[in-house]
């Protein structure tokens, strides 16, 4: 049940929010958190702020989630300023702090919010309507996580552990089959066989990384294209959102659920399976997006896997859509029967028309380089001034 105005009104006040507040309403319900807006009247002027719930479900430590924010968006917010950016209010979230200076506000129901400053003249989509379009994508989350590089201080809170465990993520799948406590396996047979079928793949980073191949990083790890916010006029991308799971992990993971948001021309639950196809020429703009930015601080043990990693996050979040249809739903909320079940089968069309194209696609990104995908970048470098 989403809250009502009056609800709101109560919430909103409990942050640092100068002015008389006008009125609140739904912004976005997603699949995890519910979102909030509300417009305030500040000396004649009015300015709108975000609130959010938590999903203290998904989230078991809330207080630990707005400890990496405010540390997240703090270290963002002095990068730009040191290269004296200009628009740096619409570039990083800025999180408003409760009355009594905290970064989240416990309500009286015990649920957990948190306030940012509402970012104005962006817009967000579901789906990329221009390969411009994913190449912002793949600029704004490389160049996210190249300011994290040095970020100071100890590890980040993990907020969900073993978030991008493929293996473990198998695991649970296996389990739920298993189990099969709603008797829905009889219906998700074809798409049983296919994550089964696909065991060979999900070790493949971890292992990686546990040799020390592959550096943990800090990683954004919920990289959806409706996680970036674009420009309403110029469409460059402007701010990243949702940074609940930053915490530390790997830059494919990153990578990776962005070729599996922005290469297909679909929503993620598209029903008719025909039009679920990754889109080699989005895929290079994503690719040169991704390494004007993070180009310079990437391995190439990292570069190598470029395009396997979109396999195997596109793969990962299929059996997450697939174990939670076979345990009833809990995780991701649903707004139809088999609504999970659609989202896996869309997420295993798109497995494999990458799996069709993996060669081709990481033969790109290995012609690609540092220089030559910066240029692209309407020939100027990825980091300046004017903007
Ligand atoms: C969830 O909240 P949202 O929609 O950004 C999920 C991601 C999945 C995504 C699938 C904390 O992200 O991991 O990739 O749904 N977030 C969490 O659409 O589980
Ligand atoms: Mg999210």
């Amino acid at each position: 049940m989403a809250y009502q105005e009056k609800q709101l009104q109560e919430i909103s006040k409990q942050f640092q929010i100068y002015g008389e507040i006008l009125h609140a309403e739904t912004f976005k319900i997603g699949h995890i958190n519910e979102t909030y807006s509300a417009t305030y009247d500040q000396g004649g002027m009015r300015v709108r702020y975000i609130h959010q719930k938590i999903n203290k479900g998904v989230f078991k430590n809330p207080v630990a989630v707005m400890k990496n924010v405010m540390r997240v968006t703090t270290h963002v917010r002095r990068r730009l300023e040191a290269q004296q950016a200009r628009d740096i209010t619409r570039r990083s979230l800025i999180v408003i702090p409760t009355r009594d200076g905290h970064p989240i506000y416990r309500s009286q129901d015990g649920e957990f919010w948190r306030t940012f400053v509402f970012v104005e003249g962006v817009q967000t989509y579901e789906a990329v309507q221009s390969p411009e379009q994913a190449f912002q994508a793949g600029r704004a989350f490389g160049e996210f996580q190249s300011m994290l590089v040095d970020l100071p201080g100890e590890r980040l809170n993990e907020t969900i552990p073993d978030f991008h465990n493929t293996r473990k993520r198998f695991t649970a799948l296996q389990q739920a089959i298993q189990k099969d406590r709603f008797n829905r396996a009889k219906d998700a047979q074809p798409e049983i066989e296919f994550a089964l079928r696909h065991e060979p793949i999900v070790d493949v980073i971890l292992k990686a990384m546990a040799k020390g191949r592959i550096p943990e990083r800090v990683t954004h790890n919920d990289t959806k294209f409706n996680n970036v916010m674009l420009d309403a006029v110029t469409g460059e991308a402007k701010c990243v959102v949702d940074l609940d799971t930053v915490m530390p992990g790997c830059a494919l993971y990153d990578f990776g659920d962005m070729v599996r948001t922005t290469t297909s021309p679909t929503l993620e639950d598209e029903p008719d399976l025909s039009k679920v196809k990754m889109l080699m020429p989005i895929f290079r703009e994503l690719a040169k997006g991704y390494l004007a930015t993070a180009g310079e601080f990437l391995t190439e043990a990292e570069k190598a896997l470029m395009a396997f990693s979109g396999k195997l996050i596109t793969f990962e979040i299929g059996i997450r859509f697939l174990t939670d249809f076979l345990s009833g739903d809990t995780y991701f909320r649903i707004h139809r029967p088999d609504h999970n079940l659609d989202r896996c089968r869309t997420q295993f069309k798109l497995v494999e028309s990458i799996e069709q194209q993996e060669a081709a696609m990481q033969k790109f990104v290995d012609q690609l380089d540092g220089g030559k995908s910066r240029k692209s970048y309407g020939g100027k470098p990825s980091r300046t001034k004017s903007r």
